[in-house]
């Protein structure tokens, strides 16, 4: 996976061959490229190089080393080979793509985990959807892994895919780590599957969560459904100290916060090409004194509309001088198809051209709004530009924007606007932290963050550089790693050291 730019590779072969086994394997929803098929019908896959692939291509690759997911397209079977990497295809039809993952990934599961933000939908056809293509996950893995391998299943469209591989395989080393919240257990018991959803996570050796709250959330559910349940109560499984007894099994369960390749980025946002697109964005968004910045994908728990109606109210009361102050709000597309999405996107869209209705001149529009994704250098090349970095989500199980931001600001410039409720915000304490349910603390926030003195801001970003070159990907990886591997008994500890209360 030399090539992080795009460019698009043959695979070697095309089809299904012999394969080497393999001692360590991703499992994840997507496969680290996109399958693109030509006009011409011709197929070519194209890198999709994300946080993940780049921690783990150095243990991939040290290892035989493969990588089970989807390739983004229906039916798609083939298995490519890029760059001596290993990819197993699993197959979706356009209707499980509709209920596994549009369905109960993206409306079930998502909303049900980020605080019921939108009413979680609940339909037997989607969960038999999951249970289905889940199976098949564990099928694709457990013909890839060799005798003993190690085996780490990410996120929460996989959720039972742990205990159906150590049904087919009990000899395999399995891990599992959640990247989104977990949530608190009044919520949790609204799932109609939760029973078969705690013990489908069970069957991992270790479950890893970004947060401690995620974890102790994980074990009170853990004591509460696990194992089978008894005239005595459940009886099958006890949860201490972050270990699971699941009859003689252990399961550990720990904090890990994931991170991002800190040191890449500070180089990149260093060079001289990106600088020079930073100096000249200032100067196509009319070189205001103040340029604000919102990154993510459109999605409902991001609070872009938090944002938003500060902004608003900033500019009412003329705690923001619209002439002399940009804000840009870099929104990717996501999950299109998903009528709760259809509907923020409207809502957002509207708020926009309401603020710059009002606020805006011609020519001047004070929020700069675009809904597309932005080339990678493009990005770093805002982060670099931006005075202010907002990042408002109602609730973000770590939001890696937040220390991308970080990462790119080695002139110690800039000012970081962070929700309490992100997992970053644990990390990123010299952030102006705000609850985004408190619109006139959201407010004071940003005023803040614009009108800090630079010796201010300096004291912080310096402070929040520390957190985040210390505490990249590749540690957390490794973190996660040493403990699946290694397996004394103990409470899984992550990366910052962090510990369950008893
Ligand atoms: C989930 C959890 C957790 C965004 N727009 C563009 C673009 N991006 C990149 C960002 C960042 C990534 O996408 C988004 O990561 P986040 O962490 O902010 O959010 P989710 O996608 O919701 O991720 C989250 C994460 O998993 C990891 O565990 O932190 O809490 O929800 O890297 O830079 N990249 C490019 N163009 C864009 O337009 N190139």
């Amino acid at each position: 996976m030399s090539n992080r730019s795009g460019n698009t590779d043959k695979p070697a072969e095309s089809k299904p061959r012999r394969r080497k086994k393999a001692d360590f394997i991703v499992v994840a929803n997507r496969l680290p490229v996109d399958k693109v098929i030509n006009p011409d019908g011709s197929v070519d896959w194209k890198r999709s190089p994300g946080g993940l692939v780049t921690a783990l291509e150095p243990i991939l690759r040290t290892h035989t080393g493969a990588w089970v997911g989807w390739s983004g397209i229906p039916d798609a079977d083939d298995d490519p080979e890029i760059d001596g990497l290993q990819l197993h295809a699993v197959p979706l039809s356009a209707q499980e793509i509709a209920e596994y993952y549009e369905g109960f990934s993206n409306a079930t599961l998502w909303p049900l985990y980020h605080d019921v933000l939108v009413k979680p939908e609940y339909h037997r056809e989607w969960w038999n959807s999951y249970v289905e293509v889940n199976r098949r996950f564990a099928e694709a893995a457990s013909k890839a892994a060799a005798k003993g391998a190690v085996v780490w299943i990410q996120d929460y469209q996989l959720q039972l895919v742990p205990k159906m591989l150590r049904m087919l395989r009990p000899d395999l080393k399995i891990g599992f780590f959640l990247h989104i919240p977990f949530p608190p257990v009044e919520l949790f018991m609204q799932m109609p599957w939760r029973t078969e959803i705690v013990d489908g996570l069970l069957g991992a050796d270790l479950i890893g969560f970004h947060l401690p709250g995620g974890a102790q959330n994980f074990l009170i559910l853990a004591r509460r459904l696990g194992g089978h349940a008894t005239s005595k109560g459940n009886v099958g499984v006890r949860s201490k100290f972050g270990v699971v007894q699941v009859g003689f099994r252990s399961v550990r369960v720990g904090a890990f916060p994931i991170s991002i390749d800190s040191a890449a980025l500070d180089a990149k946002a260093r060079s001289k090409e990106i600088r020079q697109r930073a100096a000249e964005i200032r100067s196509e968004l009319g070189s205001p004194s103040k340029i604000m910045l919102g990154v993510d994908r459109l999605d409902y728990t991001k609070g872009i509309d938090v944002r938003l109606k500060a902004i608003a109210e900033l500019l009412d009361e003329n705690r923001i001088d619209a002439d002399d102050t940009v804000m840009v709000q870099l929104a990717t597309p996501s999950r299109e198809r998903v009528d709760s999405y259809i509907q923020m996107r409207g809502g957002i869209e509207r708020l926009v051209g309401h603020i710059n209705g009002i606020h805006g001149r011609v020519g001047h529009p004070v929020i700069q709004y675009l809904h597309k994704p932005v080339a990678r250098d493009e990005l770093i090349a805002f982060f670099v530009a931006a005075d202010v970095m907002l990042v408002t989500p109602l609730r973000d199980g770590m939001n890696l924007v937040a220390k991308e931001y970080v990462a790119c600001r080695s002139d110690l410039g800039g000012a970081l606007v962070l929700s309490e409720f992100t997992g970053a915000a644990a990390e990123l304490r010299s952030a102006y932290q705000a609850n985004p349910y408190d619109l006139d603390g959201v407010k004071d926030a940003i005023d803040a963050a614009l009108t800090q003195t630079d010796d201010e801001g300096r004291t912080r970003m310096r402070a929040m550089r520390r957190q985040v070159l210390m505490h990249d990907v590749e540690r957390w990886a490794q973190s996660f790693l040493g403990v699946l591997t290694d397996t004394p008994d103990t409470v899984a500890d992550g990366n910052r050291g962090l510990r369950l209360a008893p």
